[in-house]
Parts: structure tokens; C-alpha cells; sequence
């Protein structure tokens, strides 16, 4: 059956008894020579879809100045700093998610390793399942790290919904083609540097069908450096937007919201926890003006576990 899905190259690296019969964990190597001509075969297109960032189109040298001086405790005339957050706030373009019932959308979340990719596809998948009552399934291209198909089979089967494995092209078209009928597939991706680019080639072969809409996902914990590397590594992928994750794991909103106001990609959705779904926010202006403003209102005390999620109320 491995051989079947995944091809002869395909390797066991664990299997288990499951209920109803035995999960079986295998992955494939993907040929450097396919990567080779996918990076050639790409459209040139596709890897210049960002404006870099313009310095000064929002105030953004006043605005560091603001900043600095107030960092140094030196007096900042009266409302200058918050008028300039604000400017800039303003300035962020923003694409919420909005999949209809019976008109499919396919969104793909790429990205570094660990900024959140799965709790994200969990969210969105918990979100519109519930708020929306829309038809949802998750899909996932990780087979890369142990337990990474795992933890994504773990919150569909908690949710109800399907989900499917899938490593090569051809295989995530045919399982697409399946899940035509639903509302929302959400497809969960192998972690990856923005300063290895054979992975990001891979993962652009491997996500190369036009139904899907790449989802960049940035940790708002980043450093201004590896933003930037990591939004221009992956504009080979020309991802539609930003998922912006860890915004409860920082005070320095500046810094992103300054590149997100300049680099021309708007936010889908906001992540402030590790809570699915409770701590999902659609990108939405006044949540960001909230949030840099007055910023996040304590949890109060609830844990991952207290969820939603975990009393299985889906
Ligand atoms: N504080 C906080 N933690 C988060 C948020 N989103 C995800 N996490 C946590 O970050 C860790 C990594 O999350 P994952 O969803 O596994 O990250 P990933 O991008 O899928 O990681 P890889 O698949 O290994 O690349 C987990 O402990 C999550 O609970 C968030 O918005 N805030
Ligand atoms: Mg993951």
C-alpha cells in the first residue's frame, strides 16, 4: 500500500497499532533533479510579487526616532508616538479568509520551522467549522519530522474531519480532486529556512497546482532580518498572505507591523496563544489597533488544555 501511494523510494519509519487496524508512517526523498527543474520551470513571475519595504512611506523614519527616544526615556511630544502607530497600523493591508459554502478554497501554510503552521491549520479548520458550520478538511505534506502527520490526524480527529497525507504533486492533485466538494482544504506543509533554498524549491514544486493559495506564516517573535529573508524566500511560492502567529509571545509589535505596513502582503489571520480555536483572530483592523494600542487582555489563566478543543465540545 506505501508502495502504491508513495512510489518504490518510498521508507517505513514507524508504524503502530491504531484503532481499526495499523498506522504506518513512511516518507520519500524527492529527486534533486526534479528540484532542479522546478526551480527552472517556475514562472519567472512568481518570485518578484513583493514591493520591498519603503522606508519613510509611513512615517517609518519619524516614527523609529519616536521610538528610540522614547526607548532612551526622552521626552516625546505629546500624541506624536501614537499618531504615527496608528499611520502605520492603518497602512496594513489586511485579506481575512472568507471561503464560501460550495465554492472550494484550498489555502497551504508554509513557512519556517515552528512558527506554527499546524495550531494554525487547526485554527482556521476549528473557526470556520464552527462559526461557519462550512465543510472543512485538512491535508498535510509533512512527513519530514516524526509525529508531524501526527499532530495534525490528532486535531481531525478530535474535529471530525478528514485528513489526508500527501508528498508528491500528482498525489495532492488526485486528493484535491476528491475533496472538491468541500468548502475549505487546508493544507499543512513541512517547516523550512528562509536561508535553504533547495527546501523552498521543493516546496514550491510540490505545491505547484493553482488551486492553492499559499498562506505565509510569520512569527511576530522574529527578528527584523529574518522577516525580511524569510518574506523574500518565499515569494518563489507567491504566497496571497501573511498568517501572523506568537503575537502574545512579544511587546515589540513595531518592528512587524512596520514591515507588514511595507511589504505589500496583507494578514489573513492572527494567532495570540497556543489555544485552537480560542486564540485565532481574522485579520481584522480594530483587532490590530487593539492589539498594538492597549495590547493583549490576559488570558486569564487558561491553558491549552482548558480549550475549547480539549473538553471536545466540536
Ligand atoms: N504562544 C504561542 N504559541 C503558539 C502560537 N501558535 C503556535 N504556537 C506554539 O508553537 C509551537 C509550534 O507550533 P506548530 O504548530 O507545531 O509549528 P509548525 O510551524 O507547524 O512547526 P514545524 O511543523 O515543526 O515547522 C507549539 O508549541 C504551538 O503550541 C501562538 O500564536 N502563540
Ligand atoms: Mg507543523
Amino acid at each position: 500500500m506505501i508502495r502504491k501511494e508513495l512510489g518504490d523510494d518510498a521508507v517505513i519509519l514507524s508504524s503502530r497499532a491504531a484503532p481499526g487496524g495499523i498506522e504506518v508512517m513512511a516518507a520519500i526523498d524527492i529527486e534533486p533533479t526534479l528540484l532542479k527543474s522546478t526551480t527552472e520551470t517556475l514562472p519567472k513571475t512568481q518570485a518578484a510579487t513583493y514591493v520591498r519595504p519603503t522606508p519613510g512611506g509611513t512615517g517609518e523614519k519619524k516614527f523609529s526616532h519616536l521610538l528610540d527616544r522614547r526607548m532612551k526615556k526622552k521626552p516625546t511630544p505629546k500624541g506624536e508616538v501614537a499618531l504615527y502607530r496608528r499611520r502605520v497600523i492603518d497602512a496594513i493591508p489586511l485579506a481575512p479568509l472568507t471561503p464560501e459554502r460550495h465554492k472550494p478554497m484550498v489555502i497551504a501554510l508554509v513557512g519556517p520551522t515552528g512558527v506554527g503552521k499546524t495550531t494554525t491549520c487547526a485554527k482556521i479548520a476549528a473557526w470556520f467549522k464552527i462559526n461557519h458550520s462550512l465543510d472543512v478538511a485538512l491535508m498535510t505534506t509533512d512527513c519530514y519530522r516524526i509525529g508531524a502527520t501526527e499532530q495534525l490526524r490528532t486535531y481531525a480527529r478530535i474535529m471530525n474531519m478528514g485528513c489526508e497525507v500527501a508528498v508528491r504533486p500528482k498525489r495532492i492533485s488526485t486528493a484535491l480532486d476528491h475533496q472538491r466538494k468541500r468548502d475549505l482544504v487546508i493544507i499543512d506543509t513541512t517547516g523550512r529556512s528562509p536561508y535553504d533554498r533547495d527546501n523552498i524549491s521543493e516546496l514550491a514544486y510540490i505545491l505547484d497546482d493553482e488551486r492553492i493559495m499559499p498562506i505565509l506564516t510569520l512569527a511576530a517573535t522574529a527578528k527584523k532580518e529574518d522577516i525580511a529573508a524569510t518574506v523574500s524566500a518565499y515569494s518563489l511560492l507567491a504566497p496571497r498572505g501573511v498568517a501572523l502567529t506568537k503575537l502574545d509571545e512579544t511587546r515589540a509589535y513595531a518592528v512587524m507591523c512596520r514591515y507588514l505596513a511595507t511589504a505589500g502582503l496583507p494578514v489573513t489571520c492572527l494567532g495570540t496563544g497556543q489555544r485552537v480555536p480560542e486564540d485565532f483572530h481574522p485579520g481584522s483592523r480594530e483587532f490590530l489597533r487593539d492589539l498594538f494600542e492597549t495590547g493583549l487582555p490576559p488570558a486569564g489563566g487558561q491553558h491549552p488544555e482548558q480549550s475549547l478543543f480539549r473538553e471536545a465540545r466540536i
